[in-house]
């Protein structure tokens, strides 16, 4: 597939001093930009959507922005826009969104991306594919050149029964990529329990996936995993913002 997306950048500032927290505020506070009132909005998950949440609970407060409904993709997401005074529904009565903004782990030049790490790709999955219009807010540390190459954990939901089958499964589909499975801890050590009461499996790869069109099939196609990490021609557009500016990349 050709790289068919346009970029423009948006170099209003110099900003070697940034910090991590601030490269991705810049980033949450552009892709506000795309938010009108009338909205159904998704509203992410992680700390760079955090600031989404954030900037769009401090609009509706100072009445900048009205008549917007938030559908969170997580109960921590839920738990900040509620106490911002967002108001909130679900997909069952909102089954199609104008727009979704969330984060990423990694983001191709394709503007495939891997989702998860924090834990809440599956509510992520299912409000942003119900979405008109999917935008990613990231710093450019996100950026790979093919999924998986970050070296970092690329997150498959398991059901909790019997979840090694399913570890010992994802590991031997990767073998070419020569990938680590593991089963997500929490930080008291017990596995960790994804909103769906589901474990998470982590893949790191030494190598970016192969073909990751096929790779999210042969995934998806084993019985016991909910979903997988892969979020491939899902995205609309990504905010990228590193030291020279806030770049934004369209399909
Ligand atoms: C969510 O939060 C996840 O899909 C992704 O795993 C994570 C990114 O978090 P952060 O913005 O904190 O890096 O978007």
């Amino acid at each position: 597939r050709t790289q068919s997306h346009k970029a423009f950048s948006i170099k209003a500032f110099s900003a070697p001093t940034l910090t991590q927290d601030e490269l991705k505020k810049l980033a949450a506070d552009k892709a506000v930009e795309y938010v009108k009132p009338g909205m159904v909005l998704g509203l992410g998950t992680g700390s760079t959507a955090a600031f989404v949440v954030s900037k769009l609970g401090h609009l509706l407060q100072t009445g900048q922005l009205s008549n917007i409904v938030g559908i969170p993709t997580s109960k921590r997401t839920e738990e900040q826009a509620r106490q911002l005074g967002i108001p909130l529904s679900v997909l069952d009565d909102h089954p199609r969104l104008d727009l979704a903004i969330d984060g990423a782990d990694e983001v191709d030049p394709d503007l495939n991306l891997v989702k998860g790490r924090g834990g809440a790709l599956l509510r992520e999955k299912m409000v942003e594919a119900a979405s008109a219009k999917f935008v990613v807010v990231a710093d450019d540390t996100k950026l790979v050149k093919g999924l998986g190459g970050s070296g970092l954990a690329m997150p498959v939901e398991v059901v909790q029964f019997c979840w090694k089958y399913n570890l010992i499964r994802l590991q031997g589909l990767f073998k070419e990529e020569g990938v680590e499975a593991k089963l997500r801890l929490s930080e008291d050590g017990k596995p960790y329990v994804t909103d769906n009461s589901n474990y998470v499996v982590d893949l790191y790869f030494k190598t970016p996936i192969k073909d990751a069109l096929a790779a999210g099939k042969e995934i998806s196609a084993f019985e016991g995993v909910v979903e997988h990490g892969l979020f491939l021609n899902m995205a609309t557009a990504v905010i990228i913002a590193g030291k020279g500016g806030v770049e934004v990349k369209n399909k």
